[in-house]
């Protein structure tokens, strides 16, 4: 007999969904929408309801494996263990823990998730990745200005008079702020989309802005230069609650608004169009990843957040500066739990740059590398640097689902299951703030066990088993320890299926920000001059370097695709992906292109082949290529992307990008 069971999105997304998954005979038989969830409501993605297929696919991988004279070979989970255990040991012996690297990303929003952590904490300390290729730079510049990156929360946006899209991807990314986006619109709400892209949402919009990749930090000092000039900044905010003004008043001197016209490559009118759009309380801006993942990011990010502040759409009903929503992440005990003290050792690598530090580490040399959630061969820019480094460790551990290009490259493959087959809580911290819990429903297929599992079992072998010796319940109790002393409990969530955490749904209304001067930090007071707001230009644009410029004349966008989360479904297809190569119709022209045909993309770090797909109204000398397809399929765009660092450090410059294009024959 079927049943209908409550669950959870496990995917890396804005939404974290609440499912209703029919199960019968311990199979997964379909993945539909919560209609009880209070915020995604009954309506998920296909990305979502394709959960069945990857739990259900005949591809998945069942048992471990062993590479041995270049083929995998399956072998038991004893052996599997006990021989990486071993290696484990002789490594820490021989070289120092440090010597084995945790490659890994966030592709499961299980808490559980986190307890690789703890293991490799309790292992003494491995080299660790430090930054993220999604939100690093953003994260890092609301830190700077605001303290922390809070948002409000989605009901509030029905209160905005003006809704300003700056690079988010809503209705393809976020599809329940697209839904609450039209709601809006409906109430009167008037629509501003800004991005290179004539996207799905700006479809929607009131006006469509288009602007040169990498440019929008300019924008937003044009914008803040026609508010002072037109007298419509919020003075008492100014005057009362933030810390540099004059600093930021200094440098909009500096540049004129037809300069920044010209480099933008927005018009005059529209720059003045949006001063006063900003100056019309309340506006509520939502920002996207895709725009700070440039070398000038955190800068961008920074001006964006001077221009709501100065506008005054700070820590008021209706306003808000969305980029993030950390507060979600930050109600559960995580870092309790990581054993942090037992780290004998530490050193860290930038997640960008993985590649090039263990082809040059010493002291110790990288000599394993064990990779959870993630699949940088696909994921992590300048592909070929990352297939030299992962080939040239002496082992690869990849802990999968599917035979992903890291996998292939693996000297083990210890086979994991997916969430439907494992209890955990999943929440997101990017946008709403409930926590949903998704049960074990079916078992799992094979020999297929589950991370916390693999762990377990390691530390066990290694001598620190005890630190283990937890039930999942017992987990999930203790990372919502401080939960449980605001009357939340597990028992709760387990019969809800969903609970609202405790958080703002206006963040800094009472105007105490998390900075060092407890104000809005135009300039960072602790930052010395990279506290400075600048108007800085992307690296790989002819502002920065004329002469790449000249040589590869277009930008290259590697957005996220619609129907696979990164490189998680395009396998699972029923027809084999294809790289679709989209550009603006005057590379089309220029080149003279016609949809359909074969074209090379290249630039000096590789190439990919696809074909095209003109891509109306999309900002001039624009090529996008959606992210996520493996090698095998014509993949990956990461051949092209920069292993660069954002300003701060701590984001990706993976749209930073220029390349140029020609036809095949
Ligand atoms: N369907 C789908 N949804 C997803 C995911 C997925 O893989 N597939 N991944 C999830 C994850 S992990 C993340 S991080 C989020 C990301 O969610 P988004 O931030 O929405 O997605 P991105 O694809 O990173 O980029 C979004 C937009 O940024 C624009 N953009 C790029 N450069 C610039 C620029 O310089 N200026 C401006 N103004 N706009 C620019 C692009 O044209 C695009 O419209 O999506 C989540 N949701
Ligand atoms: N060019 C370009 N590159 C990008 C981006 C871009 O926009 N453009 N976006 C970046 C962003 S925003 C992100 S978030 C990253 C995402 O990068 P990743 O997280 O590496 O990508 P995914 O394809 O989501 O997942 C990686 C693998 O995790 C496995 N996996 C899923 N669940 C589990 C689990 O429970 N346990 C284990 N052990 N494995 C599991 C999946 O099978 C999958 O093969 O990519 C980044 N890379
Ligand atoms: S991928 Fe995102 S939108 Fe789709 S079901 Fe999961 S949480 Fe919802
Ligand atoms: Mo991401």
């Amino acid at each position: 007999m079927a049943s209908i069971v409550k669950s959870a999105c496990p995917l890396n997304c804005w939404d974290s969904c609440g499912f209703q998954v029919t199960v019968e005979n311990d199979k997964v038989i379909k993945v539909e929408g919560d209609p009880s969830h209070p915020i995604t409501k009954g309506k998920i993605c296909g990305r979502g309801r394709m959960l069945e297929t990857r739990t259900n696919s005949p591809e998945r991988i069942l048992y471990p494996l062993k590479k041995v004279n270049g083929k995998f070979e399956q072998i038991s989970w004893d052996q599997a263990l006990d021989e990486i255990a071993l290696e484990l040991r002789e490594i820490k012996e021989k070289y120092g823990s440090t010597a084995v690297l945790h490659s890994h990303d966030y592709a499961n929003n299980g808490i559980l998730k986190n307890l690789d952590q703890r293991f490799f904490n309790a292992y003494g300390g491995v080299t660790e990745l430090y930054g993220s290729l999604c939100w690093g730079a953003g994260i890092e510049a609301q830190k700077w200005d605001f303290g922390d990156a809070y948002g409000h929360a989605p009901e509030d946006v029905l209160n905005s008079k003006n809704i300003v899209v700056w690079g988010r991807n809503v209705a393809r990314t976020n599809m329940h702020f697209y839904e609450k986006l039209l709601e809006a619109k409906k109430k009167g709400a008037k629509i501003y989309v800004i991005d290179p892209l004539y996207n799905a949402t700006a479809k929607v919009a009131d006006e469509y802005i288009s602007v040169k990749p990498g440019m929008d930090g300019l924008l937003a000092a044009g914008i803040i230069k026609e508010i002072l000039r037109f007298g419509l900044e919020d003075r008492e905010f100014i005057e009362l609650h933030s810390y540099g003004f004059e600093d930021l008043e200094d440098l909009i001197k500096g540049i004129t608004l037809e300069k920044i016209s010209e480099m933008t490559e927005v018009s005059i009118e529209l720059i003045q169009l949006l001063a006063k759009v900003f100056a019309d309380k309340p506006t509520s801006t939502f920002m996207g990843l895709g725009l700070q993942r440039y070398k000038n990011g955190g800068n961008t990010i920074r001006l964006i957040d001077a221009l709501i502040a100065v506008s005054g759409n700070i820590g008021i009903t209706g306003g808000g500066a969305n980029y993030a929503n950390l507060q979600v992440g930050q109600s559960f005990d995580v870092s309790n739990l990581a054993l942090s003290s037992r780290k004998e050792k530490q050193r860290q690598f930038s997640i960008m740059k993985q590649a090039e530090e263990v082809l040059s580490a010493i002291d110790p040399e990288i000599k394993m590398i064990v990779v959870t959630c993630g699949n940088p061969l696909t994921q992590v820019p300048d592909s070929s640097i990352v297939e030299k480094a992962f080939s040239s460790v002496s082992k690869l551990v990849v802990i999968e689902q599917f035979m992903t290009d890291t996998a292939q490259l693996a000297d083990y493959i210890l086979p994991t299951t997916t969430s439907f087959e494992e209890d955990d809580l999943y929440y997101s911290s990017m946008y709403h703030h409930y926590v949903n819990y998704g049960p074990k429903l079916v078992s799992a297929p094979g020999e297929a066990k589950s991370d916390l599992w693999i762990w377990t079992q390691l530390a066990e072998r290694l001598g620190f088993g005890e630190d283990f010796q937890f039930s999942r319940d017992q987990w999930l109790e203790m990372y919502l320890q401080s939960l449980s002393q605001k009357g939340m409990s597990l028992d709760q969530l387990k019969e809800n299926h969903n609970l609202e955490l405790p958080v703002k749904g206006v963040p800094w209304d009472d105007f105490k920000f998390k900075t060092p001067s407890g104000k809005y930090e135009f300039t960072a007071i602790n930052k010395g001059i990279k506290g400075q707001l600048k108007l800085a230009v992307p690296d790989e644009s002819k502002w920065n370097n004329p002469e790449l410029a000249e040589k590869f004349p277009y930008n290259l966008l590697t957005i996220h695709p619609l129907r696979s989360n990164h490189s998680q479904h395009y396998h699972l297809f029923p027809k084999a992906p294809q790289l679709r190569i989209e550009v603006a119709e005057n590379i089309a022209d220029a080149h003279h292109l016609k949809d359909g045909e074969l074209v090379r993309v290249w630039n000096n770090r590789g190439e990919v082949k696809g074909y095209l797909s003109i891509l109306p109204k999309a900002h001039p000398n624009t090529i996008n290529i959606d992210e996520g397809i493996w090698k095998r399929f014509g993949g990956s765009v990461n051949n092209l992307t920069s292993s660069g660092e954002s300003d701060n450090g701590l984001g990706s410059t993976l749209y930073d990008c220029l390349v140029n294009i020609e036809k095949l024959n």
